[in-house]
């Protein structure tokens, strides 16, 4: 098979990059290690930038997103005591969409066939080859038969753990990473939930996330060691936690319920650089992982497709090679900002392992400063809202 862009991955980059490119007629084609039902089924993100749901608008797949979608004005930081809101609304002009990363998903995998964008599922030992020539392809299994997909350019958008990522010699290019020593441990609920806005709250006992995909069902997080054990934690002793850790105020409001989604994440801050390779390019996880702190990273893999889709599409259009040369230095301004305010957030509102009186110190008065500056709130708000593409 002979196409133009052969897209590694179909997450939200992936998809996003070919919705993008079949909306000016660019043949792309998408492979994917897992089947549909497992796409749809990875409980991640819920928080969308406007810079997101103007993509989705772009795309003319907004029509549930405007019908089911939350527009939140602001959000919370608990301080163990009081509450301080951001108004992103005012501060910004700026909104960010509680709208889940399984419904973007869904919405993106059942426009593709109308729109002409082909996904192969199921594809096994997906590996790439020639990615320094102009003449790259992708080799893959598909029901035990042995395929070939001869590309002008590779999309790898696989993610983390993909195999795109890898296909670059370590000579060409630099990693850079912070794993930190907790992950979070998360629940997924259907009951409404203790806060219209979210909530992230630094407490002596740890850090506590209050967020929710719809007026029926929460989703919330707590930090622990990453040698914890899920089964350590039923739902009870889960719920009370939360409510200790996010504050009275929430836990008043708290509804339990069962949980029907309940796992462990590490936090990571990684950033490979340059984004490309010969005729390879890198977008999302398959490039750089945020810790959740910031609500980034889904954010970030729709600006990176969004940049190379502009660079794509110039190079099939007019034969522009600067567009293509540019495209790993303009993903990788903003990416380096979304790392900073990511590990920021994380760094301000978490407890870590060897933290003394003075890092407590200076969570404290950098709290207090946020409550009552403007200035600081603004800092804050404008990097939640998404900064401008
Ligand atoms: P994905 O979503 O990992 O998709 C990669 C795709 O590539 C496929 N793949 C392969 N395909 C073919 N061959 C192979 N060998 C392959 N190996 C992998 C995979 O099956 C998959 O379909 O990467 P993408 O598209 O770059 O999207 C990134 C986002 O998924 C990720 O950044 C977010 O989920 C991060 N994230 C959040 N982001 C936000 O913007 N806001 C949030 O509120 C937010 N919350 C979160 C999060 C991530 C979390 N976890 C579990 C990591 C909360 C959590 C708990
Ligand atoms: C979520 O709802 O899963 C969520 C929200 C905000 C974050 C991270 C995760 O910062």
């Amino acid at each position: 098979m002979k196409t133009g862009v052969a897209i590694i991955g179909a997450g939200p980059a992936g998809f996003l990059l070919g919705h993008l490119l079949r909306a000016e007629g660019i043949e792309c084609v998408v492979v994917e290690r897992a089947a549909p039902e497992y796409v749809l089924g990875r409980i991640r993100a819920g928080v969308l930038e406007q810079t997101t749901t103007d993509l989705l608008r772009r795309l003319g797949l907004h029509e549930r997103l405007d019908a089911e979608g939350l527009v939140e004005a602001g959000f919370c930081l608990a301080d163990g005591e009081r509450l301080i809101r951001i108004d992103t609304q005012a501060l910004t002009g700026k909104t960010v969409t509680v709208y889940g990363q399984t419904e973007v998903t869904r919405d993106l995998m059942d426009a593709a066939p109308a729109r002409g964008l082909e996904v192969i599922y199921n594809a096994g030992d997906v590996t790439l080859h020639d990615i320094e020539s102009d003449a790259p392809s992708v080799t893959f299994t598909h029901n035990g038969v042995a395929q070939r997909i001869e590309a002008r350019f590779i999309a790898g958008c696989d993610g983390f753990h993909g195999p795109s990522r890898r296909a670059i010699p370590a000579r060409a290019g630099r990693e850079v990473e912070r794993v930190y020593p907790f992950g979070w441990l998360g629940i997924l609920a259907d009951v409404p939930p203790c806060h219209d806005e979210l909530i992230y709250a630094n407490h002596e006992r740890g850090f506590a996330l209050a967020s929710l995909r719809s007026k029926a069902r929460s989703r919330y997080y707590i930090d622990v060691p990453m040698t914890e054990d899920v089964a350590n934690w039923p739902d009870d002793r889960l719920w009370d936690e939360l409510a200790v850790r996010l504050g009275p105020e929430a836990a008043a409001g708290m509804t339990r319920g069962p949980a029907i989604e309940k796992s462990i994440a590490q936090l990571r801050s990684y950033v490979f650089e340059p984004m490309r390779h010969g005729s390879l390019f890198l977008a999302g996880d398959a490039a750089h992982i945020v810790p959740p702190t910031g609500a980034k990273g889904l954010n970030l893999a729709a600006s990176d497709v969004t940049y190379l889709s502009d660079a794509l599409i110039g190079w099939f259009k007019r034969h522009d090679n600067d567009a293509i040369a540019g495209y790993s230095a303009r993903a990788l301004a903003r990416v380096w900002k979304c790392e900073r305010f990511s590990w920021s957030l994380t760094r301000l509102m978490h407890r870590f392992p060897g933290d003394g009186p003075f890092e407590r110190a200076m969570q404290v008065a950098e709290l207090d400063y946020i409550a009552n500056s403007v200035a600081a709130q603004t800092a804050i708000a404008e990097n939640y809202v998404g900064l401008p593409l």
